[in-house]
């Protein structure tokens, strides 16, 4: 219902032009050569998708995806482009891949060309991988709409397209532990994530308040830490999960939380954790936390369980060992950690650095995974082996890319989408109205975070001012491999899912596809991403995706 009024609103709006309207792509090629004419689509139009399995389903979906759409584009042209209509139809579009069979995995090649002629008749997608013939599918997709608002037929937008990432790992972080969603929700969040070409789903399954994965090895994790015996992550579960993501070429890496962030695991292990019945974590506070005993050989033990049977499942070769918002106050409950320390004369910290080297050295010598963590050892005086990859969401990346690391930036400034969204009413005086004084019952902390020092709402606008070099010298031993946006559940869950990610996400898979500079060494502008983020998010919502509205459709109705 929803697409039928969006495209009656549009179609009123075009027919008044006699010009095909422009189509609008996002995130914007590396290099796009508009010949000025649209093809229509021939009546037997097919896309021919070769040897990959996934290049073949994407053919098919994408098909599918055209015919359904139908689109109107809703944002109207700043300037009249007169597109002039080409000689033949389109009658298919060829997809050539040299490499088949190459694995998903960090740095695939994820480039392509697309040439669909002037004149009509065959389109060609060609890429090293078929990773990148998926790529092109997308970008293909959004060159089809409704012939000048007639949905009856279609036309593609005619252009060479020359297309590659700036930035190799475009990714989400999402919270599984704080609420639960159910599989179709996660499967939903990997389609748009595809439409948007980001390429990793970094997957934060367990956190403090439950555990919805399922372990073979300590199945009562999940038994006692689940919120119920239906919300967990099974065998069955995370295959789908996996299978969805390779065929849109998204990788799925995976975190378990340790050592803080894990108080649930004291339902089940209560000698494994310290401080579950305290608020406390690091700058986030948090209803029960908890940490992982550092001094707990058994339950260093079961963490090596927890990994080996993570990493033997998920396929990546990268695997993420948290390690965020350690609070020293927590571990000093501990008489046993307070004796280690002072007979070994050594800090809370210092201990928990030994821990985490003991765990990513084991995590890249015997289990062949290239570890990630979150900043927070290195930020906090640690030092780590230097092919470990940091997640920045705090400090500047400089200080880390100095030391040889490589980093995603997930600044949590920019790109935490949690942020602003009410939690802390505490007492940040942007929350305090100057006329109606909070009463002390109104100054808590509860709820997670969102409410205070990342305030206020993280736009579109302001995760695409983000610049990538930043800080960063030419010469940097570590480099910037991209970003991710974080999706912290403590506030959101499967009704608001859509609305918070999208189309805030669609900028930030913009920044790390495109560079934050065009090929002149410019930088992107809000003002050049507006029309076509405008435009993408009535796309995304006419795909399905329950995507926040960024303007009254007044506006689409009276340019300028
Ligand atoms: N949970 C976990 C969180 C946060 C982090 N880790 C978080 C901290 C501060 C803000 C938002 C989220 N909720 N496990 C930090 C990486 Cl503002």
């Amino acid at each position: 219902m929803k697409f039928t009024s969006l495209s009656l609103a549009s179609s009123l709006l075009l027919a008044a032009t006699t010009a095909q309207a422009k189509t609008w792509l996002l995130p914007i090629p590396q290099s796009v050569e508009w010949t000025g004419h649209a093809a229509p689509l021939g009546h037997r139009f097919t896309i021919n998708g070769g040897n990959n399995k996934h290049v073949r389903n994407a053919a098919k979906r994408y098909v599918d995806l055209i015919y359904k759409e139908r689109w109107v584009p809703v944002q109207p042209p700043y300037e009249e482009d007169h597109v002039e209509p080409s000689e033949n139809a389109l009658t298919s579009l060829d997809i050539s891949v040299e490499d088949d069979s190459v694995k998903l995995d960090y740095g695939v090649d994820e480039s392509y060309t697309l040439e669909v002629p002037a004149e009509g008749g065959k389109a060609t997608l060609s890429a090293p991988t078929w990773v990148g013939a998926l790529r092109g599918l997308e970008t293909f997709s959004q060159l089809v709409q409704a012939d000048n608002g007639d949905t009856k037929k279609l036309v593609a937008h005619t252009a060479s397209i020359t297309d590659a990432p700036s930035y190799p790992h475009r990714g989400v972080s999402f919270d599984t532990s704080r609420n639960f969603f159910p599989v179709p929700d996660l499967l939903r969040l990997l389609d748009a994530m595809a439409y948007n070409k980001m390429n990793v789903f970094h997957w934060h399954a367990t956190d403090a308040q439950s555990w919805p994965l399922e372990s073979k090895s300590h199945p009562a994790l999940h038994e006692k830490g689940a919120y119920h015996p239906s919300q967990t992550y099974g065998p069955k579960a995370v295959q789908q999960v996996l299978k969805h993501a390779e065929s849109r070429g998204i990788r799925v890496v995976l975190e378990i939380d340790v050592p803080a962030h894990t108080g649930i695991i004291a339902e089940a292990y209560p000698d494994y954790i310290i401080g579950y019945d305290h608020f406390w974590a690091d700058i986030a506070a948090e209803p029960p936390s908890g940490q992982i005993d550092l001094l707990n050989d058994d339950a260093y033990k079961m963490v090596q369980d927890l990994i080996k049977e993570g990493t033997e499942v998920f396929p990546d070769s990268w695997y993420h060992t948290g390690g965020d918002e350690i609070s020293a106050a927590c571990y000093e409950l501990d008489e046993d950690i307070n004796n280690y320390t002072a007979e070994h004369n050594i800090t809370t910290h210092e201990l928990w650095f030994e821990w985490t080297n003991k765990l990513v050295k084991w995590v890249s010598n015997d289990l062949k995974k290239r570890p990630m963590v979150w900043e927070d050892p290195i930020r906090d005086g640690g030092r780590l082996p230097e092919d470990v990859v940091v997640q920045v969401w705090t400090a500047p990346p400089q200080n880390f890319t100095s030391l040889g690391h490589d980093v995603i930036i997930s600044n949590s400034d920019y790109f935490y989408l949690d942020c602003g969204n009410g939690g802390w009413v505490g007492n940040d005086p942007r929350y305090i109205s100057p006329t109606q004084q909070p009463t002390p019952e109104d100054t808590f902390n509860y709820g997670g975070t969102g409410g205070s020092w990342c305030a206020p709402y993280h736009t579109w606008q302001r995760m695409y001012t983000y610049d990538p070099t930043y800080g960063i010298p030419e010469d940097s031993p570590g480099k910037v491999l991209g970003g991710e946006v974080c999706m912290w559940n403590e506030q959101g869950g499967p009704t608001v899912l859509d609305s918070k990610l999208w189309p805030r996400s669609g900028a930030a898979a913009e920044l790390w596809w495109s560079g934050g500079y065009d090929k002149d060494g410019n930088r992107r502008t809000v003002r050049n991403l507006q029309p076509r983020i405008l435009d993408w998010n009535y796309r995304l919502m006419a795909r399905g995706i329950q995507a926040q509205p960024l303007q009254p459709m007044w506006c689409v109705k009276h340019p300028e």
